[in-house]
């Protein structure tokens, strides 16, 4: 009998150091725990041995089918928690839904600068475009701002060196052009432009659009017809305009045009500061020393020109309150348009 309970122990244990897998554990349980199991079958048998004898061979039995049951139990653990990290790490769970990729879209500067454009282009205009690094010429000279003139001061320009610069306006393109063209001419021209500049309606940065038009019997009427087509479709709806004037060294007369407040229909809010008016682009008849700079005769032509700020307009239409969101890559921002 003592014997027996030996060489079981020594089973039991041999059994369990080979345990391998969670599937043998139940084998395990059966074979040496279980009703029918080989520890049942002893302690059935402690019937035929002799009195003398029970109490030590009882306890001794008891005590290695404790141990063993510890044994298990740690075993049993032990396998579990390890298939656990197993299937962790191996097994991916094919019924989880897929990730999609997030879509992209159009960052809303570039939507607005192509809307622009293509209403533009819808009356006439076509695209010229030229380079951000300008030299003073064209940036400065040719628009009728010479050397020390005040409107310089405005521009807070970026210099490259004493006559090269990041182009502070577009309009440089438009001196191009018309140095290039005669009339008559209609001619867009988009793009980033720089100023040293920042707060929450300024960046260094930023995207204009100007334009021009030259042809023989042009007037301030025609100005003012094309830029309120093109504010009408740009905000979708028949917005009040206001042209109210102002000075640029390159027009003469010039223009601010404002529209109806976006925000509380022209009765005045935060937002317009109580005006009702909201600033959008500036304009003008081109300056007869501009025409004189390009080669254009201005007893024969007239035209008009404009300027307009992208953010700003994008603003004004999304409702937008700080210019610096279109710069700061925030998806939760950006996928709203
Ligand atoms: C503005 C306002 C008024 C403008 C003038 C010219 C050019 F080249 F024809 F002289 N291009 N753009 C212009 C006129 C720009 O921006 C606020």
């Amino acid at each position: 009998m003592e014997k027996e309970l030996e060489k079981l122990e020594a089973e039991a244990k041999e059994f369990l150091s080979n345990l391998e897998e969670t599937s043998q554990i139940e084998d395990f349980r059966v074979r040496f725990l279980g009703r029918k199991g080989q520890f049942s079958t002893i302690m059935r048998s402690l019937g035929s041995v002799p009195a003398e004898d029970k109490p030590r061979l009882g306890q001794l039995a008891n005590t290695i089918k404790a141990e063993i049951e510890q044994l298990f139990e740690e075993k049993t653990k032990d396998l579990q928690s390890q298939s656990a990290h197993l299937g962790k790490k191996n097994l991916p769970d094919l019924t989880l839904p897929g990730r999609r990729p997030a879509q992209g879209t159009l960052h809303p500067v570039t939507q607005v600068m192509q809307e622009t454009c293509s209403i533009f282009e819808s009356l006439g205009f076509s695209v010229a475009e030229g380079p951000d690094v300008e030299v003073d010429y064209y940036n400065f000279e040719a628009l009728n701002i010479p050397a020390h003139h005040p409107a310089r001061d405005m521009h807070d320009t970026f210099y490259v060196s004493d006559s090269v610069l990041l182009r502070t306006h577009t309009s440089p393109m438009q001196a191009r052009v018309m140095e290039a063209q005669d009339p008559p001419l209609r001619v867009i021209a988009p793009g980033k432009v720089y100023r040293c500049d920042s707060d929450i309606t300024h960046t260094p940065m930023f995207h204009q659009v100007e334009g021009v038009l030259v042809d023989k019997n042009i007037s301030f009427a025609d100005l003012k017809g094309i830029l309120t087509v093109f504010t009408q479709k740009m905000f979708e709806k028949d917005l009040p305009l206001r042209f109210r004037p102002s000075f640029f060294p390159f027009t003469e007369p010039s223009a601010e045009v404002d529209i109806a407040c976006v925000m509380c229909n022209g009765v005045g809010c935060r937002v317009c500061k109580k005006t009702g008016w909201l600033e959008i682009l500036g304009s003008g008849m081109i300056d007869p020393e501009v025409f004189k700079m390009v080669g254009y005769d201005p007893k024969v032509y007239s035209g008009f020109a404009f300027g307009l700020g992208i953010e700003r307009i994008a603003m004004l239409k999304y409702g937008i309150d700080d210019i610096r969101l279109f710069y700061e890559n925030d998806q939760r921002f950006l996928s709203q348009f």
